[in-house]
């Protein structure tokens, strides 16, 4: 039986976006998307003070907290390791971090790294190589895997439970990665937010892509960026906001993206606001004057269309304690 778990840091807490984002913020016309950054993080290794800088922002992956707290009820003690030292155990006192043993043989290794996991499988240890991107080049990874004892997931959902004789099956609800009304272990991981001194300026609602009523579920109102919206808006981070709205002089609060929808592989800057009310109608064309006063955090990519959902709902929760 197994009864212990380390696993990297990296699958637990998602350094790629905050990377991403935070490259982006210095150079708007890089050309990057948020695969490339996840395919080789290491390539953008000279940005690594800005990330320990900004880990004050950095956000749990979704399905990383619910899988300690899984891992934990299975009587199996999770244990975090990390590259980057003691300014991540500093700012995450509430995961169990634990210097390294590579001895023992009750315990899983959770890992993105291939060629760190092909050396604990010569020490004969359990280990789990965990993709923490989407499959891009499959061929490549089907070579890199071929003959090798590596088990392999992409997500917590698909991760290989059954090979640990596990007692149960960890079950990952949507409710559990919600920050309720009532206060959760995930909740001190996800409800945080930076108050800002209020960006303030008025634009006009466009026309989107119509994906967002109808594909996500949660409407949105699409602004057209202006020069002095372009210059009011380019030193930050791109990333999710709240703030308060004026709508044909009634004001809503709003909880809003601002950056390139690395999902959806958009490349041009989007502004989108989602409005705390009922509509009918669609505004196209009317003013939006919007206060943002709020930052939520990084914007991300996502292993599933479901976890973009999770997370924009997430926000929503956030954003309406704060401005409404
Ligand atoms: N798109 C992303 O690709 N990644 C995100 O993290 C993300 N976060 C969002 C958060 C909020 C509050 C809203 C309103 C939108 C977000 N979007 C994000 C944009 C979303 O994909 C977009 O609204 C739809 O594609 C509709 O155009
Ligand atoms: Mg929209």
């Amino acid at each position: 039986m197994i009864s212990k778990c380390y696993i990297n840091c990296e699958i637990i807490l998602d350094f790629n976006s905050l990377l991403f984002s935070i490259l982006k913020k210095q150079n708007p016309d890089l050309n990057l998307s948020l695969n490339d950054v996840q395919e080789n993080p290491k390539k953008y290794l000279e940005t690594q003070e800005l990330l320990l800088q900004n880990l004050c922002i950095l956000k749990p992956q979704i399905g990383a907290i619910e899988t300690l707290q899984f891992l934990e009820s299975q009587h199996i003690q999770p244990i975090i390791y990390s590259e980057f030292g003691l300014q991540l155990q500093q700012h995450f006192p509430y995961l169990n971090w634990q210097e390294f043993t590579d001895s023992d043989q009750n315990s899983i290794f959770i890992d993105p790294r291939i060629d760190f996991c092909e050396q604990l499988l010569k020490k004969n240890l359990n280990v789990v190589l965990f993709k923490n991107h989407k499959l891009k080049d499959k061929e490549y990874w089907n070579q890199l895997l071929q003959n090798k004892p590596i088990l392999f997931a992409e997500s917590w959902e698909t991760f290989p439970w059954q090979s640990f004789k596990l007692v149960t099956q960890p079950i990952f609800s949507a409710d559990q990665y919600k920050v309720n009304e009532c206060e959760n272990a995930a909740t001190k991981y996800w409800n945080t937010f930076i108050k800002l001194n209020p960006i303030e300026f008025t634009s006009k609602i466009i026309h989107g892509r119509n994906r967002g009523g109808t594909m996500l579920g949660i409407p949105t109102a699409n602004l057209q960026i202006s020069e002095e919206i372009h210059q009011l808006t380019k030193n930050l981070l791109p990333g999710v906001y709240a703030g308060i709205t004026y709508l044909e002089n009634v004001q809503y609060g709003g909880v809003l993206s601002i950056g390139y929808n690395p999902y959806f592989l958009d490349t041009p800057q989007t502004i989108e606001v989602h409005l705390y009310g009922e509509f009918q109608e669609d505004f196209y064309g009317a003013n939006l004057r919007l206060i943002i006063t709020h930052f939520l955090r990084p914007e991300s990519d996502f292993r599933t269309f479901d976890h973009l959902i999770k997370a924009i709902s997430n926000d929503k929760i956030i954003g309406r304690k704060l401005v409404c």
